[in-house]
């Protein structure tokens, strides 16, 4: 495929629309790339590329382009795209664009929650195995900037978004990941069948020879690829775990806990899945074991800090809303003693409270939302409500017994106490490397 000649018309100036912009001048087309922001969203870009601040849907309409590349930020569906698509031969995707001149290996991970996990993990794998596996996409490295690398790997670790599966077309991973699926981004699309819709384009241009790794127990139409499941409940699935241990055709392929600091069940099914998808690339399991050997997920996520007297110190403080709360609570395969609070979001906490009942001893919250969480979690487990963080840990260790895991997933964000979740997690992890 060629682009020489062609218009390419970028809509948003971000990291997508950048990289996007970057392969399209290599590849001989003229750019142009247009964002509501004004002239700062444009600095340090390429030159070759004809940039359009304020950009508004009456220019979009009288704009004439071959392509038209929509960052995944902005509304595929929205008023905005459609002027700009009025006049265009067809609308694609940065991770499209960048698709068209890959020639390598796509493994695309896609779910709602466990993604950057997974898409680590992977990348880990295979580059153990020499295959590459450079992690990208929502990831945070557009895809199309690992394409312009003097030597692109032979295999790419892909982390797909809904909103980049909505502008695929010829995209074909060689093995897909479908982790989960819950309800999440109700800011875009019109209903969750919408937003599941977005997600399975994943499996579009699959065949036969191709592997799709997934939960057990997922709602997916049937799927042209191979099949390979995953499960922490299931003990027929392809690959099964109950937190501790990883097992594959009836053998122990990992030990999460003497090999990883990888802990609770979303962490296990991470592992299982980015294990199935290599071995479907036919990496083996020494290879595996060894790749993974040390291996600590990215901080803030269910990320163990230390154990100390027996009790292990968990921190995961990406937990920003409640659907990430609940999903680090039921993961948890010991007794926990829960650390949430901050900053007041208007968020209804009860459907958190018989996942208390079933998984902590204790609660402590603190910041601003300390007291009516309090008061909500009291009639789960007993809870003290204190105003910092530090305070928490403190009163969390005198209520935490040998064997019981001591959890920090606030459920909500920060900025009444922190600059972000970094900073909260990183004091959390000062906090507890300091206890004696
Ligand atoms: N813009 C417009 N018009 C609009 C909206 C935005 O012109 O109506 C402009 C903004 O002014 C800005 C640019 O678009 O200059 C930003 O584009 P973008 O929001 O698509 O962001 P990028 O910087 O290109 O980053 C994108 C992904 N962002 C989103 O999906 C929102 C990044 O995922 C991804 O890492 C990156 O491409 C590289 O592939 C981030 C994300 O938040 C991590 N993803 C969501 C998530 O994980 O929940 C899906």
């Amino acid at each position: 495929m060629t682009l020489t000649g062609k218009h390419i018309a970028i809509l948003g100036a971000g990291r997508s629309g950048r990289a996007a912009a970057m392969l399209a001048l290599r590849e001989g087309a003229r750019v142009s790339i247009w964002d509501t922001a004004g002239t700062d969203a444009f600095l340090g870009m390429p030159e070759g590329v004809v940039i359009h601040p304020d950009a508004t849907a009456e220019q979009g309409a009288k704009i004439l382009s071959d392509i038209l590349v929509v960052s995944p930020g902005i509304d595929t569906y929205g008023p905005y795209v459609a002027a700009f698509a009025e006049k265009t031969g067809e609308v694609i995707g940065e991770v499209e664009l960048a698709a068209r001149f890959y020639q390598g290996k796509i493994v695309g991970i896609t779910g709602t929650n466990g993604k950057t996990t997974t898409t680590e993990l992977v990348e880990r794998i295979l580059s153990h195995a020499l295959l590459g596996g450079t992690a990208c996409g929502n990831y945070g490295v557009p895809f199309a900037e690992v394409v312009l690398q003097n030597n692109p790997p032979a295999v790419v670790s892909l982390e797909l978004s809904s909103f980049q599966l909505e502008t695929i077309r010829t995209l074909h991973p060689v093995v897909t990941v479908w982790l989960n699926f819950a309800p999440d981004h109700m800011d875009r699309y019109p209903t969750v069948e919408a937003y599941r819709a977005a997600k399975l384009k994943i499996f579009e241009n699959q065949t036969a020879e191709d592997t799709a790794v997934v939960r057990t127990g997922e709602q997916l139409p049937a799927l042209t690829a191979q099949v390979v499941t995953f499960s922490t409940t299931d003990d027929t699935a392809n690959w099964f775990s109950e937190g501790k241990v990883i097992i594959h055709n009836g053998e122990i392929w990992l030990d999460l806990d003497q090999d990883t600091s990888l802990r609770g069940l979303h962490n296990a099914e991470n592992t299982m899945a980015a294990m199935a998808a290599c071995e479907a690339l036919g990496v083996s399991s020494t290879a595996m074991r060894e790749a993974l050997h040390g291996y600590a997920p990215p901080p803030h996520r269910c990320e163990l800090i230390r154990t100390l007297d027996g009790v292990e110190y968990l921190n995961d403080s990406k937990a920003t809303n409640l659907h990430a709360l609940e999903s680090a609570l039921r993961s948890q395969t010991r007794p926990v003693v829960l650390i949430a609070g901050g900053k007041e979001k208007g968020l209804d906490y009860s459907s958190v409270v018989p996942l208390l009942r079933e998984k902590a001893l204790a609660a402590v919250t603190f910041g601003q939302i300390a007291r009516p969480l309090a008061d909500l979690f009291s009639s789960a487990v007993s809870c003290e409500s204190v105003s910092s963080l530090s305070d928490a840990v403190a009163v969390a260790r005198s209520l935490a017994p040998r064997g019981s895991t001591i959890l920090l997933s606030p459920g909500t964000s920060s900025f009444d106490q922190f600059t972000g979740y970094e900073q909260r997690g990183n004091t959390f992890r000062d906090l507890v490397h300091q206890l004696r």
